[in-house]
């Protein structure tokens, strides 16, 4: 891709649950990347979506972990989803047209205060509101943040949602475009699986491996009506670290692989052989930054 003037960045989505986080980022996509439910809490990793454009690329990333933390995991989950605020290029902050700001809202302001990039008020599922009420709505958070744009959308029917990507992509810098076209489209659960198992490499190790740590799906395949074939590669740069994946025996590499494999096989709903290899590629940090940190590979 040598078009000077194409744009390229990457966008967060943050909201309290429920507000349609997934739902936009799927709409967005075009592809059931990310999993949906009413249920609280069900996206608890770092899903990406790519959309693609022949004057643009934007890499989404869903981080549900930005709540109130009570546990461990919930403090390691939402340091994880502020570290990855450093470093995007616009913030979506959703909120539901259906609900009144409540806590878990100003908890997040409070959070976003401290993020310098351009922060979007999405106030979503306005197809269930009266048209009228919307300034009212829209009057309890505008100025909460020094937001770079409001705009009410519907993601469930896609209402505006053009609009929001125009807004979007008028802010983003000149770049690369980072992840062919059809990436997303070839295997949408793809990125979804590698982030479940680059999430139990950080689960189970803690601190001892770093974030530099990139999975590569190598092989999905239908094995049979209900089972599906799938090979990974874990992908570090020294040989300590393949070593702390594999653990004594190969336990740690088990663990990793039966706790991603229930995962998966909840996100697709069949059986899943998962077989993951751990590989050292010793420059791999030399790779920017950012590539590095969202499993980018090539
Ligand atoms: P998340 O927790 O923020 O990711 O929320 P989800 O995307 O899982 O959506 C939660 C629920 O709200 C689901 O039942 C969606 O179908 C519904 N929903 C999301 N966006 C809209 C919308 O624009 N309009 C309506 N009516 N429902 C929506
Ligand atoms: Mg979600
Ligand atoms: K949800």
């Amino acid at each position: 891709m040598d078009n000077p003037n194409y744009k390229s960045g990457f966008v967060a989505i943050i909201g309290r649950p429920n507000v349609g986080k997934s739902t936009l980022l799927n709409y967005v996509v075009g592809q059931k990347v990310a999993i949906m439910s009413n249920v609280a809490q069900t996206t608890r990793n770092k899903i990406q979506g790519i959309y693609t454009s022949p004057e643009a690329q934007i890499i989404f990333i869903d981080t549900p972990g930005i709540h109130k933390p009570s546990t461990k995991l919930g403090d390691f989950m939402e340091k994880s989803a502020l570290s990855a605020l450093d470093e995007v290029d616009a913030v979506l902050f959703v909120v539901s047209a259906t609900e009144k700001r409540g806590p878990g809202d100003d908890f997040i302001i409070e959070r976003l205060k401290k993020v310098n990039q351009p922060i979007f008020l999405v106030v979503n599922k306005i197809d269930q509101i009266n048209p009228n009420d919307l300034p009212e709505i829209v009057d309890q958070y505008k100025d909460a943040l020094p937001f770079k744009g409001i705009v009410p959308i519907s993601a469930l029917q896609g209402n505006n949602v053009n609009n929001l990507i125009n807004d979007l992509i008028k802010i983003l810098p000149n770049g690369p475009q980072y992840y062919p076209a059809d990436q997303v489209s070839d295997h949408p659960e793809r990125f979804v699986i590698a982030e479940m198992i680059r999430e139990k490499v950080f689960l189970l190790t803690r601190q001892e491996v770093p974030h530099s740590v990139a999975v590569d799906v190598t092989s999905i395949k239908r094995e049979d009506e209900n089972h599906i074939h799938i090979s990974a590669n874990i992908i570090v740069e020294r040989p300590g670290q393949k070593g702390i994946i594999i653990g004594k025996g190969g336990k740690m590499l088990k663990k990793i692989g039966t706790m991603a494999r229930q995962d998966i096989e909840r996100l697709l709903g069949d059986k899943v052989f998962l077989q993951l290899w751990v590989k050292v590629v010793p420059d791999w940090r030399d790779k920017s930054a950012m590539l590095k940190d969202y499993g980018y590979r090539n």
